[in-house]
């Protein structure tokens, strides 16, 4: 074998291998961190489950906006549920200084640009009517979120019993 050759398989054995190392790398970084994301995304959804005979639960979630401008969350729909609102918990003192929860319907709720909104539990939340089921632990359910000037999500939340709930 001439000297050039063996230069030729001397480079080709070292690009190889750079290659095989470079797309390890690629792959690592994809999974990891490098995860390009768009529009609106949600994380952490879950229904609450209640004991049964309950037509009435609620869902929480983290709607995540990926994009430039505001989306404002304007209606929600399952097939669980007969009817589904937007929520906010609020704490009131009253003239006796005692705290009573109470909640009320919102007909929007804006997730600003490059931001997130969290419903959880005390805050903002779907409130989903009418179940015909109860709902019980491991089951997953279909939640559509439409919203104004971005585009309709839909997502799929698993039952979380109450019990189980975590307490923030
Ligand atoms: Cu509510």
């Amino acid at each position: 074998m001439s000297l050039s050759k063996k230069l030729v398989f001397f480079i080709v054995a070292i690009t190889l291998s750079a290659c095989s190392d470079n797309s390890d790398m690629a792959e690592s970084s994809v999974t990891k961190s490098n995860v390009v994301k768009k529009g609106v995304t949600v994380s952490d959804a879950y229904i609450r489950g209640l004991p049964p005979g309950q037509a009435v639960t609620a869902a929480f979630m983290t709607v995540n906006n990926h994009q430039d401008k505001d989306c404002k969350l304007v209606g929600v729909t399952s097939p669980i549920a007969s009817s589904a609102e937007i929520h906010e918990h609020r704490h009131k003192t009253g003239p006796d200084n005692k705290v009573t929860m109470s909640m009320r319907r919102v007909d929007s709720l804006v997730v600003p640009a490059g931001g997130n909104v969290s419903l959880q539990p005390g805050g903002y939340h779907l409130m989903m009517f009418g179940l015909e089921n109860s709902l019980k632990e491991g089951e997953e359910h279909t939640i559509t979120l439409s919203f104004e000037g971005c585009e309709e999500l839909s997502i799929i939340a698993p039952v979380q019993s109450v019990l189980n709930e975590k307490a923030k």
